[in-house]
């Protein structure tokens, strides 16, 4: 089906614009490679009048008071909730996720926008005692500046939104560079905050290649804070780059998401947990469940019941309600993960269901591959890397203590899950688990936005995204001291 594909231009100044001479790239639909919008390949010198715009609109938008702001941003949240099935559509179709999450991408854009505009009326900062006579203490939140976001395409409205709703509520202004094959999301969400009354300037939008102008957001010298979520690869590239600025880079990276199946677990529930985990949105979630550690007792029922579970899963258009797992996203990602169920395969592990792609009638149109899950041991290659799509190693282990060795025996540390019926257990795994997300009895997938977002090890850079700890991403403290005694005062010199 070709539905319509617009044409946008890069939003610089509060003007879509297409510079003369430029070159341009198309998004298709990982369901049918049918076109879905048309899109400037931005150039450095376009990303220049991006942050010229950027640095002019600061002054203006960092004065404005943060309630003021945070009221353009429900404004946003509300045309965004009017927008939310058109924009659903168009997220299943430029990304190939199933209808309910796209639905699920926008719902998260709108409760995170709606929690950053109450952050408006919260920027706080804090009075300490000072350790003299008639002084005053205390700290406030400044903006930081032009904001760099950089996104991927696995959620094309909410990891943007993570981002430019919390730097936006602080006094930033912002540069946004989406990823290319999720284009269109991107400006309808760009369209709405300039619905919302966001003024010229305030949010810029770029588009084109990571390598050009992602790194020419990175290089510009008034670019002073980087928030990239993406590959590590891509991550570790952009944080030596801004170093040489000497820039705060937020990084969000991959995972290799453990859940640890007892003997003692809910299986019913672990069931429907780990079919969740693994192959919603086809795998291609960074908190995706990619490892299930079985405890011994229950691994061959377990496994014969995932098999035959999984085996039911209808695979197909993902517009389609009765659908459970789409298109992989792109030519790429289908190509990357069949490379690694061949991998899988010569290091011996055993095709317990699917490894292929699949074939005839509307699969031809599409990337579709069929939900795989591996017996493997750890230390095979498809145990240890990023495969991001849907594929689930499955581990056996003896008992609790090596399951959470074989968990954190990995370089991510994003999420992790735990199914067991002894609460003693659980919470000794919260302790264990080497991982910025914890669930306990639920799948490795299901963050809130009021709770912090972020994990440790190579999934980041010890950041963290959304809940209150947003703020901390996208403001400066500044220390006050106020000296009323009227006379020269020595802290630790006068001492009382
Ligand atoms: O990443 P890429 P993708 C991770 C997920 C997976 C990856 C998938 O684990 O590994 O993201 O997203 C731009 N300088 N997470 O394939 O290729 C590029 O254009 C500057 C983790 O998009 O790294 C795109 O806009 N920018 C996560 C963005 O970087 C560059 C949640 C990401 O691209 C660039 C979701 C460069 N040199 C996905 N090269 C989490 N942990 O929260 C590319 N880009």
């Amino acid at each position: 089906m070709s539905a319509h594909a617009p044409s946008y231009g890069l939003l610089i100044g509060g003007e879509w614009k297409t510079p003369a001479g430029s070159a341009t790239f198309s998004t298709r639909s990982p369901i049918d490679r049918e076109p879905v919008g048309h899109f400037v390949a931005g150039r450095p010198e376009d990303v220049t009048s991006a942050v010229d715009a950027a640095s002019a609109a600061f002054p203006g938008w960092r004065s404005t008071p943060a309630p003021a702001r945070g009221t353009i941003l429900l404004r946003a949240a509300e045309i965004l909730r009017r927008r939310k099935e058109e924009v659903a559509q168009l997220v299943t179709r430029e990304m190939g996720k199933v209808i309910a999450e796209g639905r699920g991408d926008v719902q998260e854009s709108i409760d995170f926008i709606e929690y950053m505009a109450g952050e408006g009326r919260r920027l706080a900062g804090e009075t300490i005692p000072s350790e003299l006579h008639s002084k005053f203490c205390l700290t406030v939140r400044q903006p930081k500046g032009v904001v760099a976001c950089i996104t991927p395409w696995n959620f094309p409205t909410s990891i943007p939104n993570w981002k430019i709703a919390a730097a936006l509520i602080c006094g930033n202004t912002v540069v946004f560079k989406p990823a290319s094959n999720t284009a269109r999301c991107a400006a309808e969400i760009v369209r709405v905050y300039e619905e919302a009354g966001v003024p010229p300037g305030v949010l810029n939008f770029v588009t084109g290649s990571g390598g050009v102008v992602g790194n020419a957001l990175i290089d510009d010298p008034r670019v002073r804070t980087i928030s990239f979520t993406g590959g590590v690869a891509t991550g570790r590239e952009v944080y030596v780059r801004g170093a040489q600025g000497l820039k705060m880079v937020h990084l969000e990276l991959g995972g290799k998401n453990p859940v640890i199946v007892m003997d003692d677990a809910n299986l019913d529930l672990a069931l429907d947990g780990v079919v969740f985990g693994a192959f919603g949105t086809a795998g291609q979630r960074c908190t995706a469940t990619s490892r299930l550690i079985l405890h011994a007792g229950i691994y061959e029922r377990f496994l014969a019941r995932l098999v035959e579970r999984v085996g039911k899963l209808r695979i197909g258009d993902p517009v389609d309600p009765k659908i459970d797992v789409g298109p992989v996203a792109s030519a790429d990602q289908e190509q990357k993960i069949l490379d690694y169920i061949e991998i899988g395969r010569r290091e011996g592990a055993t095709v317990a269901l699917g490894g292929k792609k699949l074939t005839g009638g509307a699969y031809d149109l599409g990337y579709f591959i069929q939900p795989t899950i591996f017996e493997a041991r750890h230390g095979m290659r498809i145990t240890q890397e990023e495969i991001f799509g849907p594929v689930l190693s499955v581990i056996k282990v003896g008992d609790y203590a090596e399951a959470v060795r074989v968990a954190n025996d990995v370089e991510f540390g994003l999420s992790s899950a735990i199914y067991t019926r002894d609460v003693n257990r659980a919470f000794q795994a919260i302790d264990d688990l080497e991982a910025g997300i914890t669930y306990i009895n639920a799948p490795t997938i299901g963050a809130e936005v009021q709770l912090p977002f972020g994990g440790v090890k190579n999934t980041g850079n010890g950041g963290r995204e959304a809940g209150s700890v947003a703020i901390d991403e996208f403001t400066e403290i500044k220390s006050v001291f106020i000296d009323f005694s009227n006379r020269l005062q020595k802290a630790q010199i006068d001492t009382i």
